[in-house]
């Protein structure tokens, strides 16, 4: 785990998060990996690359798999750059969903308003790049039916989100729309724990975690490629299936 302050080598993160040995990369790349700047950017194409051929290859029926309830994991396991004590905690009587960008319909959206969306039930492995993952049982409404219901431009590229804590991340349209990612409200169901994203964290099990983003404050739909916090330090942007 990064911690702020902390050290932190993209380069070397890359290496070790994309399985990526230094002699492959020789051989890939041909330059020489003592040059930092050659392999930065050599692994800037590989990475490019790998983004371009993901999301060619990603489509809505290849899904993420889905496990029997009672695999589902009751304390689930905290993540992000601070700690449990530090994630923010959202007032619902305060809380408003902000929308922006390719959207006809673009008033907030309070807690109650979130809630009162049909919702459904998965039970599927989170993937979490530090190397843990965890089975877990979430409640909500597909992506699909709120952006409809809001009437997002489904043919525009992506989809991004910021959040309460300044972390932002960003989807392709396939996978904003794809069958399995959800506004997810409730962790087992529980109402979703303020630090685990409360009023609510995207799951997308198609993804990793850090592609996962949580107390969501401001949905955006557009064509132009969203930033992401860790995908800005080095991580792959499409990090999924
Ligand atoms: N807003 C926000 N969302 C976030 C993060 C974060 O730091 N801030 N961390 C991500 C990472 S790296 C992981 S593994 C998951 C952890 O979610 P959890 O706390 O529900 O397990 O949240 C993701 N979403
Ligand atoms: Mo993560």
């Amino acid at each position: 785990m990064i911690r702020p302050g902390q050290d932190f080598d993209p380069t070397r993160r890359r290496l070790l998060g994309g399985g990526v040995t230094l002699g492959a990369l020789t051989l890939l790349t041909g330059c020489n990996v003592s040059d930092h700047d050659a392999v930065q950017d050599a692994l800037q194409r590989v990475s490019v690359w790998n983004d371009r051929v993901q999301a060619a290859l990603f489509g809505p029926h290849r899904l993420a798999p889905t496990f029997p309830e009672s695999m589902a994991v009751k304390d689930f396991r905290y993540n992000a750059w601070y700690g449990p004590d530090q994630a923010p905690v959202l007032d619902p009587k305060d809380y408003r969903l902000g929308l922006a960008g390719r959207i006809s319909d673009k008033r907030s959206w309070s807690v109650d308003a979130l809630h009162a969306l049909p919702q459904v039930t998965q039970v599927t492995r989170h993937i979490c790049v530090e190397g843990w993952s965890m089975i877990g049982k979430w409640t909500g409404t597909p992506l699909r039916v709120f952006l409809e219901r809001i009437g997002a431009d489904t043919t525009a590229r992506y989809v991004g989100f910021e959040c309460a804590d300044g972390y932002y991340e960003g989807i392709d349209m396939p996978t904003a729309l794809h069958p399995q990612t959800l506004m997810a409200f409730r962790l087992h169901d529980a109402l979703l724990p303020h630090r685990h994203g409360f009023p609510f964290k995207l799951r997308i099990p198609t993804k990793l975690g850090f592609k996962n983003p949580k107390f969501v404050t401001t949905l955006y739909v557009t064509d132009k490629e969203p930033r992401g916090y860790w995908p800005d330090r080095g991580y792959n942007w499409f990090s999924g299936l």
